[in-house]
């Protein structure tokens, strides 16, 4: 059905445009809320618009509300009774004053994330202040020294999972340093029916509860008819040993999640309304729990203008991933009257956000396939296998899967006879703690991992051996520096910083990656740094235990930073798990090539089985957290940073 109106509204806009562009009133709808208790699916007309509070005097109260998303009322968490939070617009330059009225019946906060501030003002219970008690109101108030896209959320408890996030805009002081006509914020997010309580409990008693990619006994079957018992067995028998799968990608899964898109459900899918030849700003905010997505706009290149607020050379992609906490802006510049689907997949394809770009508010465009779910390869686990006798490199793309070694291996430890010569060496790795001399790894099909366009099937010719029994001995854990509470560990952690990650590599499409961030303008600190810093994210899977260097929060000392030094932090990931890592009060700067121009973040992703590095300017006295940005790993994966 179309709607004409909203066209028109468009070519005889009432209000002024400024009002227009901020999606106050699309096609007549005036719906401050995007709340809906009514059924789903019904309604044509899903331009609600999320309101915007401007100025410098905010008064914003956190309640509980019901919404229904999935066909059940359910209790969120929300701001002036709205979900999404309203958006906040604020002047670079400004002094903001916000007074936070907490209405719920347990403590809550606002952090104003990769909002530059004072430590009383960042809104950390336990570390920057005492929380906001039941019924308390607590004024935060501070200059703004930035402009750019950032977001705000609860610090407490689980209460961002069930609501409570907004979106910051801060406009500059100056001009804007790239012009657009139409401005939009395209917030991400995950709604799970289910208590975060109990989604958390579920994790720790069985840490894939939610993931259904892991494969069936059907798959088995299947996947024996295509390659025999042998080749079968022999891929899970490795996966199985490392006690972890391939496909492992995301720990909570649209199972429970159904992702929103400035709080519209995909069935229902946010709109906003464009004129050909128009420059539309899009401010992409990730602010799921859990969840990475990978979003693209069929028919439309993308040119990101900004990554966490901050100005970075424009590339232009087809494609980017988003990790928790992360911001990217981007224009388009539809040249025709179509529709086009803003099409935001979860990373392990369990589930999209969607929305529309479109002209008229009744035309919507084809929504894609899926692509294939994710499966993690070699690198992915920090496993180095770079100089493989006998290998293709040509298609191994990015430097992410490098196998070395493989070449001339003792194979009289692994279990067979020594005549059935495999092909790969794989010892020196110790993912899962566990002694890979013991896994039979010969006749492996590696293509079935995702490595990618290697050519394995030469080093991959000697299974004729008869296939190998099941082993079901204990796995023997290996001991690392980080003690028994660790369960992987990459051996040989590489940087990946032009590798789109795993789920986008060779998809035939331009993803952006860390190395296209180049800041617009010169490095703001650029002094080489005094110290090196490097941190392990660890994690033991089994028991749902998330650490840095094998220590969780409630047992580790503060980290030290002295006030005005310049340090270098080199991240290691030991898990099979992106980590978005958000660092509160300083800038990350994060370094992917010229350091002339570092670009600044406030989250940085730190890819399963890599390292990265970037460099942190003390220049914020006090207290800040410093921890995984994904909900359910913040309690262990998290450090105090203290700088005096
Ligand atoms: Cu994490």
């Amino acid at each position: 059905m179309r709607h004409k109106p909203s066209l028109l509204t468009l070519e005889n806009p009432p209000l002024s445009r400024r009002q227009f562009v901020q999606g106050i009133a699309m096609g007549g709808v005036v719906a401050g809320l995007s709340l809906r208790s009514g059924p789903l699916f019904a309604s044509q007309e899903k331009s609600a618009a999320i309101h915007t509070l401007r100025g410098t005097q905010f008064d914003l109260s956190i309640d509980k509300q019901t919404v229904n998303f999935t066909g059940q009322t359910r209790l969120a968490t929300t701001v002036n009774g709205s979900l999404p939070a309203p958006i906040l617009r604020w002047q670079e330059g400004d002094e903001v004053t916000l007074r936070v009225t907490n209405r719920l019946d347990v403590s809550t906060s606002i952090h104003w994330h990769g909002i530059i501030l004072p430590t009383a003002m960042d809104g950390v219970p336990g570390i920057s202040f005492p929380g906001i008690a039941p019924g308390e109101t607590f004024t935060y108030r501070f200059r703004v020294q930035q402009s750019g896209t950032y977001w705000y959320h609860s610090h407490s408890g689980f209460q961002e999972q069930t609501g409570l996030y907004g979106a910051i805009i801060v406009d500059p002081k100056e001009k804007e340093s790239i012009q657009y006509d139409r401005d939009y914020v395209v917030q991400l997010s995950d709604w799970s029916d289910e208590d975060p309580d109990d989604v958390y409990a579920k994790l720790k008693k069985l840490s894939h509860y939610y993931n259904f990619n892991e494969r069936t006994s059907s798959d088995l079957i299947q996947e024996i008819r295509a390659k025999g018992v042998s080749k079968t067995w022999q891929n899970r028998q490795m996966w199985n040993q490392m006690r972890m799968s391939d496909s492992d990608i995301s720990d909570v899964t649209g199972y429970t999640y159904t992702f929103l898109m400035n709080g519209q459900t995909p069935a229902d899918g946010w709109i906003g309304l464009f004129r050909k030849g128009e420059r539309v700003r899009l401010r992409f905010i990730n602010s799921a729990a859990m969840t990475f997505f990978d979003v693209r706009i069929p028919g439309l290149k993308m040119t990101v203008i900004a990554a966490d607020g901050q100005d970075v050379e424009p590339v232009s992609v087809d494609e980017f991933r988003i990790g928790v906490a992360e911001t990217y802006d981007v224009i388009v510049e539809p040249l025709d009257d179509s529709a086009y689907t803003l099409f935001a997949q979860a990373i392990d394809r369990s589930g999209y956000a969607l929305g529309t770009l479109t002209p008229d508010a009744g035309v919507r465009a084809e929504i894609p396939e899926f692509d294939p779910v994710p499966l993690l390869g070699h690198g992915d686990m920090g496993m180095d296998m770079s100089s493989m006798a006998g290998m293709d490199h040509a298609g191994m793309g990015h430097g992410a899967m490098a196998m070395g070694s493989m070449a001339g291996m003792d194979h009289a430890s692994m279990g067979h006879a020594p005549a059935q010569q495999a092909d790969m060496d794989m010892q020196g790795m110790s993912m899962d703690g566990m002694d890979m001399s013991e896994m039979s790894m010969e006749g492996m099909e590696m293509t079935d991992m995702n490595m990618g366009d290697m050519k394995m099937d030469t080093m991959m010719s000697n299974s004729s051996a008869p296939p190998s029994p099941p082993v079901n001995r204990p796995v023997t854990h290996a001991s690392t520096e980080f003690g028994p509470h660790v369960d992987m560990r990459a051996d040989s952690p590489s940087y990946r910083l032009d590798d789109p990650g795993v789920g986008l590599r060779n998809n035939g499409r331009r993803v952006l990656t860390y190395a296209d961030l180049i800041n617009r303008y010169p490095t703001p600190d650029p002094r080489e740094p005094g110290r090196e810093i490097e941190l392990h994210l660890t994690g033991n899977m089994s028991r749902y235990m998330w650490s840095i260097n094998g220590v969780k929060f409630a047992n580790a000392d503060p980290l030290q930073l002295k006030y005005g030094e310049r340090v270098r932090i080199t991240l290691v990931n030991d898990t099979m798990m992106n980590h978005p890592m958000h660092l509160h009060g300083m800038w990350s700067d994060l370094e992917t090539g010229d350091p002339g121009r570092i670009p600044r973040k406030h989250t940085v992703i730190v890819q399963p089985g890599s390292r990265i590095s970037y460099l942190v300017t003390a220049d914020a006295r006090g207290d800040w957290a410093y921890h995984c940005h994904l909900i359910y790993h913040m309690l262990g994966m998290f450090r105090q940073v203290t700088v005096s």
